[in-house]
């Protein structure tokens, strides 16, 4: 059997592809354990500074595999428990950057799953549904966490209950997405993004993700000490001392901090 998730790297850049092209990259248990394992690894990986993750085919992913439990006889509750929350936190929590490239559409738990990427991209034809509400269930894998915050609490409802299918063009408009590419353009945009955010400072982009997670749950005050304690931090790491160095110099800063 082919194997459902293929990895990839190009320079500092891990490559993830899921690979269920006849199914729509839907997320089989192997998938997800797949991907739970490629991201522990990525982050005991020193050379690997971002990620790119897509899909095989002509879509992104479909969500959850109906075809192997969606029948009833699964505990539901015990499935997330055992893959999408892991999966989900681990990649919030991967202090290197995740882009996810949307290559056509992204449904239910697929769509949730692109949005736990810290930059989205999407082909101009690739779409989005929060397709729950169609099989009688509520957004999971983070959807009811980031659908408000990206796109505002009127969207979000309206996106869960409606379960309508959304173009990417709409999906950048509601500030789900970052940009939208020709569909024969996206990965070479994907990549370039991906390449360029992994030649920047590591810990200053490991710290911007762990500032934004706290963010949500954070009062300004608290926010405001975790920037002091964040920038305090990174103060004192050589790429501070490159970059500062490197304006002085007139001359593009070279960034090789590597992640303490
Ligand atoms: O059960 C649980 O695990 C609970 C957790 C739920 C989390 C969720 O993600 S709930 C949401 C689950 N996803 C969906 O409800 C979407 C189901 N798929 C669709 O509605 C449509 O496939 C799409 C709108 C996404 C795309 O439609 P279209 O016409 O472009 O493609 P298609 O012909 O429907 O699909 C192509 C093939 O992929 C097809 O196989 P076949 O008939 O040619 O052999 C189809 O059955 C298969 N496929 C599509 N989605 C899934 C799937 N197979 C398994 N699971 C899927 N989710």
């Amino acid at each position: 059997m082919d194997r459902q998730l293929l990895t990839a790297s190009e320079g500092a850049v891990r490559i993830l592809t899921l690979n269920r092209p006849e199914r729509l990259n839907a997320l089989s248990f192997e998938m997800m354990a797949a991907l739970n394992l490629a991201f522990e690894e990525i982050e005991r990986d020193d050379e690997i500074r971002a990620v790119l993750l897509s899909g095989a085919g002509r879509g992104f992913s479909a969500g959850a595999d109906l075809a192997a439990h969606g029948s009833g006889l699964v505990d539901l509750g015990d499935m997330i428990d055992a893959y999408y929350n892991p999966l989900v936190k681990r990649m919030r929590a991967l202090p290197k950057p995740i882009v996810c490239a949307v290559n056509g559409v992204a449904a239910g738990a697929g769509m949730n799953l692109a949005l736990a990427a810290d930059i989205v991209v999407a082909a101009k034809d690739a779409s989005f549904a929060q397709a729950f509400v169609r099989i009688g269930l509520c957004p999971d894998a983070g959807g009811t966490y980031f659908l408000p915050r990206l796109a505002g609490e009127g969207r979000a409802r309206a996106l869960a209950m409606l379960g309508e299918t959304i173009t990417a063009e709409a999906a950048e408009a509601y500030g789900l997405i970052w940009k939208t590419f020709e569909t024969d353009m996206l990965m070479t945009e994907a990549l370039t993004i991906a390449t360029n955010i992994a030649a920047k400072p590591a810990e200053a982009i490991a710290a911007m993700k762990e500032a934004f997670n706290a963010s949500s749950g954070n009062t300004l005050d608290r926010q405001l000490d975790l920037e002091r304690d964040v920038q305090r931090r990174l103060g004192r790491t050589p790429d501070f001392i490159e970059g500062v160095t490197a304006f002085q110099q007139k001359r593009p800063p070279v960034f090789g901090g590597k992640l303490r």
